[in-house]
């Protein structure tokens, strides 16, 4: 059955700033129409793609929430039509949180060796920084603080996706997603790259999962 899908942000006189997104299904006879961020937001976008196989498209709803840190904060659903409504299957961050699985290793002379423990990614690359960086001294010797981040090998990864969308990356119709996140050591303005990963939906344990992973190095200067 083909459905008519409309998605469109909501002001109300005298009250908040933030749009108020607000989806309307129409198939065949029937409508639904559902709110879907009471608490607003700055806008909205939906895709259209089979994410779990059964020839249906779901529909994948993203909210961007705050435009501040790094690349912005996002909210991403996933939705499944069925009779009488829409029934969530997914929400990042919201009601599904998961680590994509980044760590981040430093040892003396800057490199970084950044790795993912779900697929083996790894891939090492040399970020010089300057004096007063409390990983390493001027000369490149890792420090105590990075001594100590040996332990957990932690790399702040954002917990929003700044890119999150449909691909079919392996052409067999059903569709996997692209995601990106923003990467951070030292604080949230020490940008160290981008996250990316493709991600699957697995109806048979109801979540989804790291399938590739990759990582592109932000390159900036220091003194
Ligand atoms: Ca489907
Ligand atoms: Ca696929």
């Amino acid at each position: 059955m083909v459905s008519t899908v409309v998605l469109f942000e909501m002001r109300i006189y005298g009250g908040p700033l933030y749009n108020i997104p607000v989806i309307v299904v129409i198939f065949g006879d029937d409508v639904i129409c559902e709110v879907l961020l009471d608490s607003g937001c700055y806008f909205s976008a939906f895709y259209l793609a089979d994410i779990d196989g059964d020839e249906y498209s779901e529909i994948m709803i993203r909210h961007e929430t705050d435009s501040f840190g790094g690349m912005g904060q996002h909210q991403d659903f996933i939705y499944k039509l069925e009779s009488g409504g829409l029934r969530k299957l997914f929400g990042f961050p919201a009601d599904d949180y998961f680590s994509t699985g980044f760590t981040l290793a430093l040892s003396d002379d800057w490199p970084y060796t950044v790795e993912n423990q779900f697929t083996g990614f790894s891939h090492t690359f040399t970020r010089k920084t300057g004096e007063g960086y409390p990983y390493f001294d001027t000369q490149g010797k890792a420090t105590e603080d990075a001594e100590a981040h040996a332990v957990e090998k932690w790399l702040g990864v954002d917990p929003y996706f700044f890119i999150f969308m449909p691909v079919d990356a392996d052409g067999d119709g059903i569709f996997e997603i692209r995601a990106a996140q923003y990467t951070y050591l030292w604080s949230r303005a020490d940008y160290i790259g981008t996250a990316y990963t493709i991600l699957k939906w697995n109806p048979d344990d109801h979540a989804m999962h790291v399938i590739e992973a990759n990582f592109e190095t932000h390159d900036a200067e220091y003194e």
